[in-house]
This record gives C-alpha cells, structure tokens and sequence, in this order.
C-alpha cells in the first residue's frame, strides 16, 4: 500500500547569508517522504526567498495535491508543479523506485562571497585539481581584476569560476576586463552572467574572450539550450528549474553542444544537496558541481553531508504536516 508523509523544517542558517536584499535567517522547507510498501524515497521542496516565484505555502498546497494524485494512481505531470514541488517529488519518486545511484560527486569550488584569506586556506586544503569561485560586481569592478589577478598570480594550479549574477553594465564588464592580465584569462574557467542582458553578455564574451555562463538566463522564460560563442556552460539550480527529468534533458542538451552543465544549489539542506551531489556524479560526472552551500547553515537533516561537522537534524524531530 502506498503512503505519504509531508514534514516541514526551519533550520538556523549562519548570521552571515545575504540573498539579494534580505538576510537570511532561517531556511523554511518541506520534506516529502513516499512509500510504496517495501521502498521509500524521500525529497525536499524549499523554495528560496527572493529566487523562486512560489511561497512556502504555495508550494505546500502544490505537493499536497500532486501527492494526493500520486496516491490515488493518477497520472502526473510533474512540471505542471511549481519548480521546487517538481524537483522534490520527483526526487522522492526517483530514489523510491532505485533510479539514483548512490555514488555522489561530493567535490567542491569553494565558494568565496567575503575574505580572499578564507579562501586561500581551503585552497591549500584542496588536493587534486584547485578551481574556487569568486562572487564578482558586489564592489567596484576594478577591485573584482584586482581580487581575480591577486589570486591567480599567487595560486599558479588555479583556476576560477567567476558570478557576476547580471551585476554589471557593458562598461563595468569591460573595465573588469581590461585589469584582468590577458595571461590570465583562460584560467577563468568561465564567468557567470556578467552583464544585466543575454545580449550584454555575449557581446562582452565575444570582445574580451573570457568565457561565460548563463546561470539566471536558463531560467528565463522561452530559455532554450543552443551553441552560442563564448557561452562554456550552463548552471542548472533543480529546485528553481523543475523536475529531474527536465533537469536531465538541460544537463543532455548542453552536453551534445560540448557545453558543460553545473548543477548547483539553491540552498537547500544537506538532504538534497546529497540528492544534488549524485545527480551531477550521475549525470554529469567530469563537472565539479556547485554545491559548496552546507556551511551556510548551522544543521543538518536527515543525511549527512561528507566530512560535515554541524550537527544533525533527523526527520523524527519534525512536525509532520500532512499524512496520508
Ligand atoms: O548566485 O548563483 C548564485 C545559490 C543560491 C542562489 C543564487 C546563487 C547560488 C549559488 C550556489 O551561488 C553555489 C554555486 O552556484 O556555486
Ligand atoms: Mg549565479
């Protein structure tokens, strides 16, 4: 017989996360739990403030009905869904019936939003090959070349993924350029939208060399996957994307372009980022993925990220919401 258990979290996040404008106290998501009698699978739906369109409790009202069908035997097309309510399900759906290998790609870029120092540590940590990724266009541009020139020179092995997140105007972009030391260029493995348009940032790609990626662009409406010059990669964030399956066919579609496909956080907590670390080991196995998020809270739930010294949250300590 098949049952269905929707419990909902809040896990204290560390006092330093800023998404665009509000500080980000506390991570809110929902965890889907299925069962067909002898399987389970489990999921997460935890829309990110500020990034996905749908509430929390949009997103509740969303799985609730698609579990309900679920459970009822109906047909499902997941997509329908808001995107958290895809992916979450559809992960549940995918590890109930053994689809998701367990191997995960657990490799991180380090990420680096604050203290260049920070950063230099990790990298030393790091055996293997040494890629991090910068935050850029939150401060003048011209300290952004300074900060990419100072690490690249002092780290010869590195190399960098940089996020503009559409900061930059054509000519901030191009002042970035210009004080980046063209011998460094190509250890910019790419740079994350670094202008407010597609077109901005394809023409800056096209003058400067320095390749890109779309990031918020593979979210637009209409986005579809194409060979364009100077575009590396694509970054795909499940929960603000939809389901597996389309996530899959993104991560397909790039892959036949010689694109590389990033699959990458949006925050969630260690229970998917570990679902996220298996579907890049899965399916796009030579990409580091960008998942180097755990840190930001100050738990775990359910599964344990690798080497994670916060403490753990388990399923058992939530409320549950809805049972059926
Ligand atoms: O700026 O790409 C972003 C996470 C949530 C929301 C926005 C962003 C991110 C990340 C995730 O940067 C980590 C990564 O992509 O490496
Ligand atoms: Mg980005």
């Amino acid at each position: 017989m098949k049952t269905a258990k929707i419990y909902q979290y809040q896990l204290p996040m560390d006092s330093g996360v800023i998404l665009r404008e509000q500080r980000l106290q506390q991570r809110d998501g929902l965890v889907i739990e299925l069962s067909d009698g002898t399987r389970f699978g489990k999921g997460e739906i935890s829309p990110l403030p500020e990034f996905n369109q749908e509430t929390l409790e949009q997103a509740r009202e969303d799985l609730q009905s698609v579990t309900q069908a679920w459970l009822n035997g109906e047909e499902l097309d997941l997509d329908a869904n808001c995107p958290s309510v895809a992916f979450g399900f559809s992960m549940a759906l995918l590890e109930l019936e053994g689809g998701l290998p367990q191997e995960g790609n657990y490799q991180a870029a380090p990420l680096c939003s604050g203290d260049p120092d920070d950063l230099v540590v990790k990298l030393n940590e790091m055996s293997g090959r040494k890629i991090a990724k910068i935050k850029v266009g939150l401060y003048e541009a011209i300290r952004d070349g300074m900060v990419v020139n100072m690490f690249l020179e002092l780290i010869p092995d590195l190399s960098l993924r940089l996020d503009a997140n559409r900061g930059w105007t054509p000519k901030k972009a191009e002042q970035f350029a210009n004080y980046v030391n063209p011998q460094f260029r190509s250890r910019i493995e790419f740079l994350e939208e670094p202008c407010q348009t597609p077109e901005e940032s394809l023409e800056f790609a096209k003058a400067t060399g320095i390749a890109i990626a779309w990031d918020e662009t593979v979210r637009d409406d209409g986005f579809e996957v194409t060979a364009q010059e100077g575009v590396k990669a694509i970054v795909i964030k499940p929960t603000m994307v939809g389901s597996v399956a389309k996530c899959i066919e993104l991560i397909e579609q790039a892959h036949q372009l010689g694109m590389q496909a990033v699959i990458s956080s949006s925050i969630e907590s260690s229970l998917a980022l570990t679902q996220l670390a298996r579907l890049a080991a899965w399916k796009a196995p030579d990409t580091i993925p960008g998942l180097d998020t755990i840190d930001l809270f100050k738990a775990q739930l359910d599964t344990a990220w690798p080497n994670c010294s916060l403490p753990m949250t388990t399923l058992s300590e939530l409320n549950v919401v809805w049972e059926n």
